[in-house]
């Protein structure tokens, strides 16, 4: 039988989703969709005709079509939607962040424990990336010795008109802060906000330099640049003891002419994560079914961490001072 899907937020993410459910997962079927624009809602059951438009996002976190629930809608409104779910134990995967603020991710924490299950799975899709999985499986085979330092870099092309400075590090960064711990398997206990030279292209502080000091020495250095003009670009290096790991940019084909040779870059995230996001909402639907959450698939918890991880960087940024990162102890659950 099918696991019938409720979207909720039909903008760029949201429509994505539903493209990639409806085309490319296997068990899932999208049942219905809520946004408050109801031209992008008509867009969807368009293109996905087994989707029912609800005006509430609330009703259709209750309605008995619905068997889980997708939620890509503003980050601001994560937390609400993501505690209406649990309040009646429906499973769900939400965007990231979790949640603006790391009170409003201990709620959802300690209404899972309450629940003594995982019904939370939080959409940090780079822990399905081709090259993240090999950097992790290669780091952990140990032939290159320990690691040492990793190198970031995160571009976008024009970062949208409300983009403020501290949304680098909550919008953007937060994927660099999820995936060195998921790479690394290790906390950052530290973190140093550096603002170099300001684009003139922008007119918040960007580039950003996000520097996180993991609990076992390792230093992870993030650019964070997101009107970088010319293209989506995402890297990353690791350096180990006897080598180093390094993303190589996805792309079919190398193009030769005019006198240059290259490929392109993507416009934002969607191509470039294409697999990621793919492989995320199927192990999604395969957890489903089999009522046990995927391995790699960040969890509440890591929710948590990776915003209680962009406030310091937010303290940070506006005191231009190394802060700590404070965890509360991690619950049996997420073991
Ligand atoms: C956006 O919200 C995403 O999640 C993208 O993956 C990221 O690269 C971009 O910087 C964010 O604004």
């Amino acid at each position: 039988m099918m696991i019938r899907v409720g979207l909720i937020g039909a903008g760029v993410m949201g429509s994505d989703h539903a493209r990639i459910l409806s085309t490319a997962v296997s068990g899932v079927e999208l049942s219905a969709v809520s946004d408050p624009d109801v031209g992008r809602m008509a867009k969807i059951v368009e293109i996905c005709q087994t989707a029912r438009a609800f005006a509430d996002p609330l009703d259709l976190i209750r309605d008995t079509t619905v068997d889980a629930v997708l939620v890509a809608s503003p980050d601001q409104t994560h937390s609400a939607l993501v505690l209406a779910c649990l309040g009646i134990e429906k499973p769900l995967l939400c965007e990231k962040p979790l949640a603006s603020s790391i009170e409003e991710c201990l709620k959802v924490i300690d209404r899972e424990q309450s629940l003594r299950r995982r019904l939370v799975t939080v959409g940090y899709m780079r822990r399905f990336d081709p090259g993240y999985v090999e950097m992790k499986r290669r780091l952990e085979g140990g032939e290159l010795g320990a690691a040492l330092v990793m190198h970031c870099v995160h571009r976008n092309v024009v970062a949208p008109s409300f983009m403020t400075a501290p949304m680098l590090i909550t919008n953007s960064a937060v994927h660099e802060i999820d995936i060195a711990r998921f790479v690394l398997g290790r906390e950052v206990r530290r973190v140093t906000v550096v603002t170099p030279r300001k684009t003139g292209l922008a007119n918040v502080q960007d580039p950003q330099i996000v520097l996180l000091e993991m609990d076992n020495g390792v230093i992870v250095d993030a650019e964070i640049f997101v009107n970088a003009q010319y293209g989506y670009d995402v890297r990353a290096e690791l350096v180990c003891e006897k080598g180093t790991i390094a993303l190589t940019p996805p792309h079919d084909v190398t193009v030769a002419h005019a006198a240059s040779e290259g490929f392109a870059f993507p416009s934002d995230w969607r191509p470039r994560f294409a697999l990621a996001y793919r492989a995320e909402l199927q192990a999604w639907a395969e957890a489903l079914r089999s009522g046990v959450p995927a391995g790699a698939s960040a969890s509440a918890w890591d929710g948590y961490v990776a915003t209680a991880v962009a406030e310091a960087g937010l303290k940070s940024l506006a005191s231009g001072q190394p802060t700590e990162v404070k965890l509360e102890p991690r619950p049996a659950l997420y073991d």
